[in-house]
């Protein structure tokens, strides 16, 4: 029987056991289909760790998310398109949920789906290569729960391993004689812990505005995040300012590219991720940086090279669960043979041309148009419920609006479900003034507390 590996259960995994298991619900033969996942629970980087450094089995930690965090894009723009936030919670509820509460979304499609008995958990893929004689892969795996390595062959490889984990760490004069503390922010847990300090940001992305965001919320006493291109421009609350790039640190003072120095408690390096597939040989290995289109996958899953292996959620993303769903969904039509690939060369040319169109982008709001364009590329192709696409990046272009508005209150803000037409409910709390983002205390009934509108 055909065989097909899936690495990882984050929410692309998910995602691509989910769509194997729709095909088999409307009665076609499916290949067996395995998945491991290294981690003990699914849900990838929405399964949160307060480990850092090394987990239990003394792998690499895998999740990058803290303590605190919200959703930092509506959740309407992310939603399944065949399992609605309405279905899955039975109500209306806000446009920012905190991660436990998207944790318990993306967890509520697979259960119902029951596919949890393909993963095989505790179990870190070591190594994967292929074999042109059998024309197949071979498929290394540790399993700890037995603490034992064994191989399997595979017919098909999909990885969904995530790239959001293995930091890139930039070095800066004077680290070694700071006298605070250095962190990346793969390892923040924590506002807390800089509760009354002041704190340097290093970067000017998701995770600096997200990560100062949550610091100023929990009472830093000053930020100060610096950029090497571009500033993040908004609107900062009195305590937070922008400088330009950081040049190097001594033991209590930070100096930047403008002259300027200030002492400093903490550094954040809010400085992004590899790209990093240790476990895959040389001649399978992705290798690109954070972006919308990398060359050598073809629609963005196919590795051109050799086509019975994919790379699923690999582009930086606008997009998240939607778009996993329309890689999967692909993916999954390859491997049942629904849909034929062209030949080698057809295939670079057509990502070149994505790649380009990519590279000529100057205006963020085009990178959505970007994005979303290629997922209804895919969605067309496939089973998948199709979606008002140009709906979702009219979200996208109300969130920008509010960020702009103010950073500190854009998740105070509701939309309208594209799937299901309903509208979010006002959360009971501003997002600055809810310390306790529990699930329980997310979904507690609304009346108790004064709503409050921005
Ligand atoms: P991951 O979620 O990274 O999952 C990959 C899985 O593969 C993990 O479970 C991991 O344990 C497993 N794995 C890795 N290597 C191996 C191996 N060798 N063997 C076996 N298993 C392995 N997206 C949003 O939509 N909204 C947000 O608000 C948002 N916030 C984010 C905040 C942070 C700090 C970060 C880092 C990301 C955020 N994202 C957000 C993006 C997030 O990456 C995606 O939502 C999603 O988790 C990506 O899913 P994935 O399955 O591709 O990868
Ligand atoms: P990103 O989006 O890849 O951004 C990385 C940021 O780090 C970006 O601003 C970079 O600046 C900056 N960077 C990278 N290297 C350096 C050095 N050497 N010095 C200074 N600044 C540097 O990663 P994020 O962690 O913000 O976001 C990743 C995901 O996590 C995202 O999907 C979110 O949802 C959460 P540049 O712009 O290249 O000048």
């Amino acid at each position: 029987m055909t065989r097909v590996a899936i690495i990882g259960a984050g929410p692309s995994g998910m995602a691509q056991l989910r769509s194997f298991q729709s095909a088999q619900a409307k009665g076609i033969n499916v290949p067996e289909f395995v998945c491991f996942e290294k981690q003990s629970d699914w849900g990838g980087q929405w399964n949160y760790t307060w480990r850092t450094g090394l987990d239990k089995n003394g792998e690499p930690v895998h999740s990058s998310m803290y303590r605190y965090l919200w959703s930092n894009g509506p959740k309407e723009a992310l939603e399944f398109a065949d399992y609605s936030f309405n279905e899955h919670f039975g109500k209306a509820i806000g446009s920012y949920p905190p991660r436990e509460v998207l944790w318990d979304y993306i967890k509520g499609r697979v259960e119902k789906a029951n596919v949890r008995q393909y993963v095989r958990f505790n179990s870190a893929v070591r190594h994967i290569e292929f074999n042109e004689i059998t024309q197949q892969f071979l498929v290394t795996v540790h399993d700890y729960q037995q603490d034992k390595m064994y191989s399997e062959n595979f017919d098909y490889v999909i990885v969904a391993s995530g790239h959001f984990s293995t930091p890139k760490v930039p070095k800066y004069e004077g680290f070694e004689h700071f006298g605070g503390r250095i962190l990346h922010a793969h390892d923040f847990r924590d506002a807390l812990e800089f509760k009354g300090k002041t704190v340097l940001i290093v970067g000017s992305s998701y995770s600096a505005e997200d990560i100062g965001s949550q610091c100023y919320k929990y009472g830093a006493k000053q930020i100060i995040s610096c950029y090497r291109n571009q500033p993040m421009g908004y609107n900062w609350p009195v305590n937070w300012s922008e400088r330009p790039a950081l040049l190097k640190v001594d033991q209590t003072h930070a100096y930047f590219a403008d002259g300027s120095s200030i002492k400093v408690d903490a550094i954040i390096l809010c400085t992004g991720y590899l790209h990093y597939f240790p476990f895959i040989s040389e001649d399978l290995r992705l290798k690109t940086d954070n972006r919308l289109y990398p060359l050598g996958l073809y629609k963005g899953v196919v590795w051109e090279k050799n086509t019975k292996l994919f790379y699923l959620g690999m582009q930086d993303q606008w997009y998240t669960f939607n778009m996993f769903d329309a890689q999967a969904w692909y993916v999954r039509d390859i491997i049942l043979g629904e849909i034929l690939l062209p030949s080698l060369t057809e295939m670079q040319m057509h990502t070149q041309q994505w790649h380009d169109t990519e590279n000529a982008i100057t205006e963020i709001p085009d990178m959505y148009k970007f994005q979303g364009d290629y997922i209804m590329e895919l969605v067309e192709e496939t089973d998948y419920p199709t979606f008002d696409i140009e709906a979702m990046r009219l979200i996208f272009m109300e969130w920008k609006k509010h960020k702009k508005q103010n950073i500190m209150t854009f998740r105070d803000h509701i939309y309208t479900s594209v799937i299901t037409g309903t509208k979010a409910a006002l959360h009971h709390t501003c997002w600055l003034d809810a310390l306790d983002d529990s699930l329980e205390a997310y979904l507690q009934d609304d009346s108790a507390q004064q709503k409050k509108a921005v």
